[in-house]
């Protein structure tokens, strides 16, 4: 059997019963084999970034995980499918969206599947939930340089 490997996941989403999908996802992804959900950060709302349309609500889980980062891929692409993820075009508005942020130590660069997710370290959405539960892989000076950006932490 593979080595279980942690891995963090970005979630987000802004159209239609955005928590309602953050919720399914996060109970899917427990179901999967070969997939244990191990800590979620908080829900958060954000303004939109190089996006359009409503709030997001935004968060982040670990996994411990046996799967490889592109079986673990698919997983995600499969529960997006299930919420109806449309993809009109870059960055568009979504039902929900799931992002591979970090793969244990991994580092993977193709269009496909580029780890860490190469626009991570940018966003508000993904360091703000991310410090939450894994603050080890948060700088402070990258959470300084998002400091603009609207983010609401929800009870
Ligand atoms: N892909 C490559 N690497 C990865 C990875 N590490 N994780 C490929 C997931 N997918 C990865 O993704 C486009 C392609 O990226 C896929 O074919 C996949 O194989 P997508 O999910 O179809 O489209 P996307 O989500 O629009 O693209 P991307 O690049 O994930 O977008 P971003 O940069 O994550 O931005 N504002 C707020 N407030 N909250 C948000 O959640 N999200 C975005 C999406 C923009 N603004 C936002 C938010
Ligand atoms: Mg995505």
């Amino acid at each position: 059997m593979r080595q279980p490997v942690t891995a963090y996941l970005g979630l987000g989403a802004n159209l239609g019963d955005a928590r309602g999908a953050l919720d399914f996802a996060m109970q899917q992804l427990g179901q999967t084999p070969g997939i244990d959900v191990t800590a979620r950060s908080a829900y958060y709302r954000t303004s939109p970034i190089e996006s359009s349309g409503p709030d997001y609500i935004n968060a982040v889980a670990q996994v411990v995980t046996q799967l490889t980062a592109p079986q673990l891929l698919n997983c995600l692409h499969a529960i997006e499918a299930q919420v109806g993820r449309a993809r009109p075009y870059r960055n568009a508005p979504r039902t929900l969206d799931l992002d591979i942020l970090l793969y244990g130590e991994g580092r993977i660069a193709s269009p496909a599947l580029t780890i860490p997710h190469p626009r991570m370290g940018a966003r508000a959405f993904v360091l703000v939930p991310l410090a939450e539960i894994a603050p080890q892989c948060v700088a402070l000076m990258q959470l300084d340089g998002v400091r603009g950006q609207a983010i609401e932490r929800l009870l």
